[in-house]
């Protein structure tokens, strides 16, 4: 009776996913409601139509061809669109001088053995569709005041809307003896699958692992992008010794923070699956030092606080730390922290009416994933239209929603979702226990997620959970 049960639910789950990837999303009329007439619009949006895209100045500027800038054009553009207001090619444009665009989840599935970091990697040039202008260059300032964006070597970009989606910078350099330990192929045991360098020797070094020596995997004190990450990869590097190599080994998780996780459901449930998995772990403990195969860590809190702990490892996975770029850090855009400082609803800039952030570059009081752009970037395509054709912010709301599909191991994946507050929100939670393992997350996750990011998400037409159910503005 309770394999049944199990099965029917196998069912249904797999029913869901196959409305996932199958559904095309059309941006639908119900989602965006047209508050006004297309003439009424037309002028407004004439009103903020200051030049011509040809001469250097946007009507809607993007910072950033990531997950949040993709999004966020796109939207934009099919938003006009299904108004029937189509926007002049190039009346968009993004900024970015990358040549490629990563798909970074999947770093820890590169990293676990079980993809080519080729796999999630694209020429951003053929994510941005022919509409949507790309700025070849980096953005280096910001002048708000004037609607102008400042880029390396001095180019000058003007603009009617600002959305500021650059992510966040990763610092080696915090960590004395990182970047050394990182950029050595092949005597270092030292790796990370936060870049796309090293993601692969994460792996190779977890194949060559044969138990000798302690395996710490670190996280830092403080945000990062995917905080579930660092931990994902220590239980799927004990999946591998355990059920492929079958190596003896001794693994531990060395956390700058007090906690597994931040949501606190979901944090006892993974303390106890640690536990049940034989690694150990050690909190407020900040990793400040790699020498040679010793990773000195700074205890951040009880009786040793302030004292420097020393360990010997046979294999060091980093996490490193992350903040917000320096020059959006001293720009007035940026809150204290440096973050864009942005309404946590209407994803607006607290001062300048005409910019919005989503991401992990905005002050957004949410985990950093590709799975919150789901919900950021159509909230922000939605106000920021409505403020080009009204002059007034839509009424558009982010509820913080923020997804961490959490490896657990090959074959099992723990399926977090959450919102502001720390209130969970799970989109499977009728039909499944969302805070247990489950294989149809894992092959949904590794198998089905990339797909959908490619062929829909960077096109402005996925929505994630909410493609199932729409959101109502
Ligand atoms: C999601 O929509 C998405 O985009 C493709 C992900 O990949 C980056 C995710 O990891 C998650 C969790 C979502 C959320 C969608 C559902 C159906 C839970």
């Amino acid at each position: 009776m309770a394999t049944m049960t199990m099965m029917a639910k196998r069912f249904v789950i797999a029913g869901l996913l196959c409305i996932c990837t199958s559904i095309r999303p059309s941006i639908r009329p119900s989602i965006y409601p047209s508050t006004m007439s297309a003439s009424k619009a037309a002028q407004n949006l004439a009103r903020f139509a200051t030049s011509s895209a040809s001469t250097g100045n946007y009507k809607v500027l993007v910072i950033g061809g990531g997950t949040g800038g993709l999004a966020a054009a796109n939207q934009v553009y099919n938003l006009f669109k299904s108004q029937g207001q189509t926007l002049a090619s190039g009346d968009i444009a993004i900024v970015d001088s990358n040549p490629h665009h990563d798909y970074q989840p999947g770093w820890t599935v590169v990293g676990s053995g079980l993809a080519t970091k080729e796999e999630f990697r694209r020429p951003l040039a053929s994510l941005i569709p022919g509409h949507i202008a790309q700025v070849h260059g980096r953005a280096a300032a910001f002048e708000p005041h004037n609607n102008r964006v400042i880029l390396e070597g001095g180019l000058r970009v003007g603009y009617d809307y600002l959305v500021v989606a650059p992510g966040l910078e990763i610092k080696y350099d915090k960590i004395k003896g990182l970047s050394s330990a990182l950029a050595d192929p092949s005597s270092s045991k030292v790796s990370t699958i936060y870049s796309y360098d090293t993601a692969d020797k994460t792996f190779d070094l977890i194949k060559a692992h044969r138990g000798k020596g302690e395996a710490i995997f670190t996280q830092p004190f403080g945000p990062v992008k995917c905080a579930g990450a660092p931990q994902k990869i220590a239980y799927m590097a004990d999946s591998y010794w355990k059920d492929v190599a079958k190596t003896p080994y001794h693994s531990t998780f060395v956390t700058g923070m007090p906690t597994m996780f931040g949501q606190p459901d979901y944090s006892k449930v993974l303390n106890t699956l640690r536990q049940e998995k034989g690694i150990d772990a050690a909190f407020n403990h900040n990793l400040v030092e790699v020498r040679g195969q010793t990773a000195v860590f700074e205890v951040l809190a009880g009786d040793n606080k302030g004292k420097k702990v020393e360990k010997q490892f046979g294999l060091l996975h980093v996490t490193p730390p992350m903040g917000a770029f320096e020059w959006i850090k001293k720009s007035p855009l940026a809150d204290a922290a440096g973050w864009v400082d942005v309404d946590a609803g209407t994803l607006q800039h607290k001062k300048f009416e005409n910019v919005f952030s989503l991401g992990d570059a905005s002050s957004l009081p949410t985990s950093k994933t590709a799975a919150a752009i789901t919900a950021e970037a159509p909230v922000l395509a939605h106000n920021l239209v409505h403020h080009m054709q009204t002059g007034q912010v839509g009424n558009a709301i982010y509820d913080g929603y923020a997804s961490c599909p959490l490896f657990t191991g090959r074959g099992e994946l723990l399926l977090a979702e959450f919102k502001y507050g720390l209130e969970r929100k799970e989109t499977f939670g009728s039909l499944v226990d969302q805070s247990k393992p489950n294989r149809a997350f894992y092959h949904l996750t590794k198998d089905i997620f990339p797909r959908t990011y490619f062929s829909k998400m960077t096109q402005g037409e996925w929505f994630g959970p909410r493609t199932i159910f729409p959101p109502q503005f």
